[in-house]
């Protein structure tokens, strides 16, 4: 039996423009080093590995008002924006490694470019939703989501570098999970756009269970379409994940984490829990019930879920107390990102045809 998106490919964008501290530029080296192909490779898909993209640092980029490198930070985006679009077009699952998370940018406009119907859960201490008006700190890492939001199409002033992209998401096509430092500005976008989103007193209330699923059924309920994560590894607690630019107390459990990403890559599969109930089109339905006999077949199962863009960004060695300190975020990074992408904590359901004989 064939497997369906067969492919994941994996993306590094060594950039760290978008904020001031040094070192999450290489992000993409250390999440490597923690074993990142050897673990894709344990998968019934095919992994390409893309290498790391080649940034420019322009020298000529003054501020724009607040905003720090917005001519460096853009033609970055716009490179990788092109890259996302041509792997997501050849069908590949990506997976991009950041950097900082301006980088969103790029990577959910690529996306959007080849699947306009994307949605995007944003799971992160916080909302990286300012505008230049709004930034308390001009880093455009804080700013990534003002980009895309055509709600917020008359509030983005023309910022430099930035003229090669047009909003292009709805704010209901939005989740966020973990927040936990909000900016005033902010917080008036998230209210006043009635955005969907789980603080971590949420979680604390709710339980990740039941976040996942108001999360699937705000996205999915009405219909099947592509999952855009952009993952911020400061949404994870400090002591989890120490070698970050931003980390603020009282972030996700591991097992929180995992859950999430178990949650994202069980979409399309597991679908008995949002929005059954709805009217969905005869082609999704028996696109989604194919994928659950799939599933439920012992022989080489993997499925790909709705799972279709993946970012993993701000994980900054520098900024680890210890070599340890960066092993543990970046083994945690992997760790999402295989969870992500079908590895259980059942065990491997895979190329296992009949119970294994016994001696
Ligand atoms: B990150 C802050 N809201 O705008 C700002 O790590 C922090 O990508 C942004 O989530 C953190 O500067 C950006 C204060
Ligand atoms: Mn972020
Ligand atoms: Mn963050
Ligand atoms: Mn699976």
């Amino acid at each position: 039996q064939q497997s369906r998106a067969h492919s994941v490919a994996v993306l590094g964008a060594p950039f760290s423009k978008g904020q001031k501290k040094r070192g999450v530029e290489h992000g993409p080296k250390v999440i490597r080093d923690a074993g990142l192909m050897e673990r894709l490779s344990n998968f019934d898909f095919s992994v390409h590995d893309f290498g790391d993209l080649n940034f420019q640092h322009l020298e000529e980029d003054e501020p724009y008002m607040d905003v720090k490198f917005p001519r460096t930070v853009g033609a970055a985006n716009k490179k990788l924006s092109a890259a996302v679009r041509n792997a997501v077009s050849a069908g590949h699952t990506l997976l991009m490694l950041g950097g900082d998370h301006s980088l969103a940018v790029g990577s959910v406009s690529g996306h959007a470019q080849h699947s306009p119907d994307l949605c995007l859960i944003w799971v992160d201490a916080h909302a990286d939703i300012n505008t230049p008006m709004t930034s308390p700190s001009g880093n455009l890492h804080g700013q990534p989501v003002a980009f895309m939001l055509k709600e917020l199409q008359d509030k983005m002033p023309d910022i430099p570098g930035f003229s090669w992209t047009k909003p292009f998401l709805s704010s209901r096509d939005l989740v966020y999970i973990g927040l936990r430092d909000v900016d005033p500005g902010e917080y008036q976008f998230l209210k006043s756009f009635g955005i969907q989103y789980f603080t971590m007193r949420d979680i604390d209330r709710l339980g990740i269970q039941r976040v996942m699923e108001v999360t699937f059924d705000h996205l999915l309920a009405r219909k099947q379409r592509p999952i855009h994560l952009s993952f911020d590894i400061d949404a994870f607690d400090p002591s989890l994940a120490p070698a970050t630019g931003t980390p603020v107390n009282g972030g996700l459990t591991y097992r929180e984490g995992i859950y999430i990403a178990e949650e994202i890559h069980n979409t399309g599969t597991d679908h008995y829990s949002y929005g059954f109930h709805f009217l969905w089109s005869f082609l999704d339905f028996l696109k989604v019930f194919d994928c659950l006999a799939f599933e439920s077949n012992l022989s080489s199962s993997w499925c790909a879920g709705l799972l279709s863009v993946m970012d993993m960004v701000e994980v900054n060695p520098d900024l680890g107390a210890s070599p340890e300190a960066v092993e543990a975020t970046a083994t945690l990074a992997v760790d999402v990102i295989a969870s992500s992408l079908g590895q259980t904590r059942e065990g491997a359901h895979t190329s296992m045809d009949e119970i294994p004989p016994g001696k």
